[in-house]
């Protein structure tokens, strides 16, 4: 029997050509910062579902396939990282691939995709939001935006929020399982230049924020890469508010590669350009503890 030498993430997420969002970001990522992606993809696309048109190809069929030929491998995995989900039938195949592979001290992350801005995306219905309420139960660590935590919580969106507020929609999220929530996409209250990152971790009882300047530029697929490098942090050992740095920092780094340039932001950030800082140190620190 042979055991990992470097540590393999399976990865459930979409593959599109175009726009840089799941597999085209998770996968440099997590390579980037040392781990073997294994990639169970939902459906494969044109490109993302922010153009206005694109083909899509649903692989709930042959994702159960794979998971019988992983079995029969005995494929060992160390974390467990899913996204963009093609079909609400598709919660049910992965929380079985998870159950039947997960082992002790192994990390589950749910990066919960269902919409943005106040709105689910195109081609994500309120039967995906129900499914994504129960996947969340099974998580160690998930990942809303502010618009996908309202989903998973069934209120209404808002975007003026007090840090109360936050800390109450982080604590009911965590009495569903997850021991780590991360809320991103928080608007700052008075400051528009200026949003934030709220998290909870259960074990500590602790509450953090980082907040971070606002480039007025909205890029697909900023909320997988921020959970990718969140993946990758916390699977190196890093303290939850030592990650939300990192990705913070690497978010920001990768907004400002992008935003000095006349470039279609649908395309999302030029990650190449700044993917080899994942390698270094993290150079500033700016989590505050919530009282
Ligand atoms: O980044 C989230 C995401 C993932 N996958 C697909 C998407 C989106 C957001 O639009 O369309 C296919």
């Amino acid at each position: 029997m042979y055991t990992n030498k470097v540590k393999k993430v399976a990865a459930v997420h979409d593959l599109s050509g175009v726009g840089r969002v799941s597999l085209t970001v998770v996968i440099p990522v997590l390579s980037s910062m040392g781990f073997q992606v294994c990639p169970l993809p939902t459906a494969i696309l044109s490109s993302h579902t922010q153009y206005p048109h694109f083909s899509f190809l649903d692989l709930t069929d042959e994702m159960e396939r794979i998971v019988e030929e992983w079995k029969l491998l005995d494929v060992v995995f160390d974390a467990f990282y899913t996204g963009y989900l093609g079909s609400s039938r598709q919660v049910q195949i992965v929380d079985c691939f998870i159950q039947d592979f997960k082992k002790e001290n192994n990390l589950v992350v749910v990066d919960p995709v269902l919409g943005d801005n106040g709105k689910l995306y195109t081609n994500i219905d309120e039967k995906m939001v129900v499914e994504m309420q129960k996947l969340i139960c099974r998580a160690d660590v998930i990942t809303p935006n502010l618009t996908e935590a309202f989903y998973l919580l069934n209120e209404d969106c808002k975007t003026v929020l007090t840090d109360d507020e936050l800390k109450s929609n982080l604590f009911q999220l965590s009495e569903k399982g997850p021991s780590m929530v991360i809320i991103t996409s928080v608007p700052v209250i008075g400051n528009p230049h200026m949003t934030s990152v709220y998290a909870y971790d259960k074990i500590c009882d602790r509450y953090w924020k980082v907040t971070c300047p606002y480039l007025p530029a909205h890029y697909p697929g900023t909320g997988d890469t921020f959970t990718s490098v969140i993946t990758g942090s916390l699977l190196q050992g890093d303290s939850l508010p030592i990650a939300l740095d990192r990705a913070v920092q690497f978010i920001l780094q990768g907004i400002r590669a992008t935003f000095g340039y006349k470039y279609d932001p649908r395309e999302g950030i030029l990650l190449e350009k700044v993917l080899h800082n994942l390698d270094m140190p993290i150079q500033t620190s700016s989590y505050e503890l919530l009282a």
